[in-house]
């Protein structure tokens, strides 16, 4: 088989791009080791940047989201017993997120690309990428009946933090940046009324809590546990107790508890690798970087790598001119570190620390007092909320 662009991973990054590319007519083939079952099962993101919307929609996937999404114009900060909102939309000129699930977002992906009729080919084992340092590299799978090659002009790895794209890069080639927090989240899934129309993020001695949605009528909230929790330590009626003890008193006593329909917890790491391109293939998305989810920048940092490589894709195909290609790493590495430096920011803004000492404590009390003190502070934190331009 020959095409184009070579695409591995079916979450998120990858179809995006495919669905991008394939509307320009620039042939691709995604390749997703799971079912697509198994990739929507998944509950990861939930807030969208409106650079990652309007993709959505220039994608022609964005009709549901605009339906069923919701426009999120601030979101809370609770400390101390009370909380503070912050105005994204005062704050930024008008700009705000559309709060929507990761889950249903695939979807629509998913079904835009089979109403194309795009090539995205499910259970492809052991997929590989070859001679990425050449003009001629290709890509390998098992179909369960024999190995299939693929020639590609290019190579995208798309394929998540865990993927195969990295990995195949020499060592020497790549360089990686991480830090990994002490602790993780714990989230759980309801179907129950959200406590709150808009985001809380609650910073509480006990430790963390997240307050969000996915709809009016299914809630997901997150408590910071720690590294050695399992699931099988919180029982949903833990949870909720525990929740409610990190929220303001008048929060908690409106929180409406059922029982979870989903319940994980995510390790927090901080990661990126440079450069995100090794020869004729280019990195995307969680393959290249990671960040704890407290800014919601996860989903959104793989939005900016789409953005960036499908309009480097159509410069090459359309006017032979590869300065998009060339320059992409450098840009998109400019980006991310940015959404880095954020998720890090509110992370350690939010956050208990076990090894944080009194004078540790006071500063962190001192930068959320100066947070919601000052005007200029706040519309630093909104501009990079709603999303820095790409
Ligand atoms: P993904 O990991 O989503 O997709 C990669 C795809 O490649 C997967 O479908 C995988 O099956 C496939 N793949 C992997 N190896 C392969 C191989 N060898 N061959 C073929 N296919 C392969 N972000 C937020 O903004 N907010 C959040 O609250 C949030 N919560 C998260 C919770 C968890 C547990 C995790 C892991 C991430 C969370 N994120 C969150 C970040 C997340 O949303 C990612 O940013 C987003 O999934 C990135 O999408 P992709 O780059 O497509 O990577
Ligand atoms: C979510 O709804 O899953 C969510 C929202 C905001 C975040 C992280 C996760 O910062």
């Amino acid at each position: 088989m020959k095409t184009q662009v070579g695409i591995i991973g079916g979450g998120p990054s990858g179809l995006l791009l495919s669905q991008l590319l394939d509307l320009q007519g620039i042939d691709n083939v995604v390749l997703e080791k799971h079912t697509r079952d198994y990739v929507l099962g998944r509950i990861r993101a939930g807030v969208l940047e409106h650079g990652f919307a309007g993709l959505m929609r220039e994608a022609r996937c964005g009709k549901r989201m605009d339906t069923m999404g919701e426009i999120h114009e601030g979101f809370y900060i609770a400390h101390d017993g009370t909380r503070d909102r912050i105005d994204l939309k005062g704050l930024t000129g008008g700009n705000s997120v559309v709060v929507y699930g990761q889950t249903e977002l695939t979807r629509d992906l998913y079904e835009g690309r089979e109403k194309m009729g795009g090539k995205v080919i499910h259970n492809a084992n052991d997929v590989k990428p070859h001679d990425m340092a050449t003009r001629a590299p290709y890509l390998t799978y098992h179909n369960g009946t024999g190995t299939v090659r693929i020639d590609c002009d290019y190579i995208i790895g798309a394929d998540g933090f865990h993927g195969i794209s990295r990995k195949s890069i020499p060592r020497d080639k790549i360089r990686e940046y991480e830090r990994v927090y002490p602790f993780g989240w714990l989230g759980v899934l309801s179907n129950t009324k959200p406590v709150s129309p808009e985001l809380i993020y609650a910073k509480h001695e006990r430790g963390f809590a997240l307050c969000s949605l996915r709809s009016q009528t299914l809630s997901r909230y997150y408590i910071q546990v720690p590294l050695t929790d399992t699931v099988d330590d919180w029982s949903d009626d833990v949870f909720w107790a525990e929740l409610k003890r990190r929220l303001p008193k008048d929060v908690a006593k409106d929180l409406i508890t059922g029982p979870s329909i989903e319940k994980s917890i995510a390790p927090l790491r901080s990661f990126v690798a440079e450069p995100m391109r090794y020869g004729n293939m280019f990195l995307a998305g969680d393959a290249a970087h990671i960040v704890p989810p407290t800014g919601a920048r996860g989903l959104n940092s793989a939005a900016s790598d789409v953005y960036y490589l499908y309009h480097a894709m159509l410069d090459h195909y359309r006017n032979g001119d590869d300065s998009g290609l060339e320059t992409y790493s450098e840009k998109a590495l400019a980006r991310v570190w940015k959404g880095q430096r954020f998720s890090w920011w509110m992370t350690t803004l939010l956050h208990s620390f076990p090894d944080s000492n009194p004078y540790d404590n006071r500063l962190q009390q001192t930068d959320i007092e100066y947070l919601l003190s000052s005007e200029k502070a706040m519309a630093s934190l909104a501009e990079n909320y709603v999303g820095l331009p790409f």
